[in-house]
């Protein structure tokens, strides 16, 4: 399992959450190339800190037409906030077979991912923590991370677009 989960608590949370049916959680990446080397995270962020970390991304990764793309070579983490009924960011541009570090947070109430079209998700999400996950791209063309759980009148079009290049 190349999983990584920030603390205990999160793992525990993601076991509950397996429990519960949702199955690609912990067998959903196997065929992904191992990470480059474990991240060591004192506690998990709160949500200010959090929201903190994904200004930063942006800003530092920002391409002209709006989409994110974490810098070649320099970085293959990529922070995502999700709150209703938005993602933060919105738009992506990444890299073909690169194992990506995906470190995602529901910052207000539970959400989920679902990314399609791929074999990643439904990967339910507690609010309030971070969920580290590697997701490889194998293919070029647009894929969208859809939010896969219920959380509002917003849900059905809180998604985030996937450019892979
Ligand atoms: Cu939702």
């Amino acid at each position: 399992m190349n999983s990584l989960y920030l603390n205990r608590r999160t793992f525990l949370a993601s076991l509950g959450a397996g429990m519960l049916g949702a199955s690609g959680l912990l067998s959903a990446d196997d065929n992904d190339a191992p990470l480059p080397e474990p991240v060591s995270v004192e506690g998990t962020p709160t949500v200010l800190e959090f929201e903190a970390r994904v200004k930063k991304f942006i800003e530092q990764n920002s391409l002209e037409d709006g989409s994110v793309q974490p810098k070649a070579g320099a970085s293959t983490d990529v922070l995502l906030l999700l709150k209703r009924f938005t993602f933060t960011p919105a738009s992506l541009e990444l890299k073909k077979n690169v194992a990506y570090r995906f470190q995602i947070m529901a910052g207000d109430i539970p959400h989920g991912v679902w990314i399609k079209p791929s074999e990643y998700g439904p990967i339910s999400l507690t609010a309030g923590e971070v969920l580290e996950r590697s997701f490889t791209f194998r293919k070029p063309g647009r894929y969208f991370i859809f939010c896969s759980t219920y959380c509002g009148p917003g849900h059905d079009k809180m998604r985030a677009q996937v450019q892979v290049v």
